[in-house]
């Protein structure tokens, strides 16, 4: 089993780790322009590289999906994104869904009884598909979708005046972000603006203490298991934004570019954009804190997360502590 701890210290300086448990004891082309949303998105070759795999990514289908290779860690990642929706929406909410994807949260938006939903996602295609999903699912709550870069350009065409939000999210895509400082800063722009005092920002990002260890141990830039493989570009600096990697997850990411997110840095600049950390933690941890709790305990097997024999594999409980789920709330 695999080791990971989250520390405040910047990767480079970091090689701490603590023991886990399992679950059950144990480039491109530019992004062509959402009709129906009227908004463009500049050309920026890196985005358009991942709005490109994105879009390329087909829908298979719920059916289909239960024949993943990785269908519990897919649900167990679902799952902590349910956990956590579940604790921050309330009921009524105004929500922001940055980065929405296909939609894949739609349910637990509903389940949390939020009042709107506006889902901004770089992927056209993907974002297509959210507002079928969105019509076919015949939710409760008003969503609308657009096709935007929000780590490159301002959402103020795409958000009515004076409409703050009681929730951002950002489910695993944050971290493409850090490819530079200015991305950075406009996303915290986006988020801050757009959020009520007191509102929160919630997210699923990478660990880069996680990658950064593993990179270390690594002989050559690649390490990995039998569902994930990645490639770093380099590991001579650690630069605080632009450090790329590509990510391979089998039967959910082929190969994409993705950028080290040191979570320090988000928090310092979150700071300069008026949110404070609430809380971070990575998912080994936060499974072990939810779980306790009954409700979450039944979730976990209403969400078909662990097999019949009440487990996943090693390889997909390894990949699940690669990532770390944080909460900000605006000042
Ligand atoms: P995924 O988006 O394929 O997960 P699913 O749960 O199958 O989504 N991962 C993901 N991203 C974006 C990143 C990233 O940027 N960086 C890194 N490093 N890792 C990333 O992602 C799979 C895994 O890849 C994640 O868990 C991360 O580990 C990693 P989706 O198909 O949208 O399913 C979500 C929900 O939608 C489920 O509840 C489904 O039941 C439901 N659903 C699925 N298909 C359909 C459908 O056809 N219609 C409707 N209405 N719902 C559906």
């Amino acid at each position: 089993m695999k080791r990971s701890r989250e520390e405040e210290s910047h990767p480079t300086t970091t090689s701490a780790s603590s023991s886990t448990s399992h679950p059950t004891g144990r480039p491109s082309k530019v992004a062509r322009p959402d009709p129906s949303s009227h908004t463009t998105t500049p050309y920026n070759p890196s985005a358009s590289t991942v709005a490109k795999h994105y879009n390329a990514r087909p829908e298979v289908g719920r059916e289909k999906r239960q024949d993943s290779p990785i269908l519990r860690l897919k649900n167990f990642n679902n799952w902590v994104k349910s956990v956590l929706i579940g604790r921050y929406a309330r009921r009524g909410a105004r929500v922001l869904d940055l980065c929405c994807g296909k939609g894949g949260d739609l349910l637990k938006w509903s389940k949390a009884q939020v009042g709107d939903l506006i889902g901004v996602d770089i992927a056209d295609v993907s974002v297509e598909q959210a507002r079928k999903r969105y019509k076919e699912g015949r939710h409760r709550f008003n969503a609308r979708f657009y096709a935007k870069d929000c780590f490159a350009e301002s959402l103020s065409d795409v958000i009515p005046p004076k409409h703050m939000f009681d929730l951002v999210s950002c489910q695993f895509a944050i971290h493409y972000c850090f490819e530079s400082e200015v991305k950075a800063r406009t996303a915290l722009q986006n988020i801050s603006s757009n959020l009520r005092t007191g509102g929160y920002f919630i997210g699923t990002v990478p660990n880069a203490n996680w990658l950064v260890q593993q990179l270390r141990h690594a002989e050559g830039l690649t390490f990995g298991n039998s569902i994930l493989t990645i490639t770093f570009d380099q590991k001579d600096e650690y630069p605080m934004f632009g450090h790329r990697y590509f990510f391979e997850l089998k039967d959910a990411i082929d190969n994409c570019p993705e950028y080290l997110l040191y979570f320090p840095k988000l928090v310092e600049l979150a700071g300069e954009y008026g949110m404070e950390l609430v809380s971070k933690k990575v998912f080994h941890e936060f499974y072990r804190e939810a779980v306790a709790e009954d409700a979450n305990r039944q979730l976990l097997h209403r969400m078909n997360v662990v097999n019949p024999e009440g487990t996943m594999s090693e390889d997909e409980w390894e990949v699940a502590g690669l990532y770390m789920a944080f909460v900000f709330r605006k000042r």
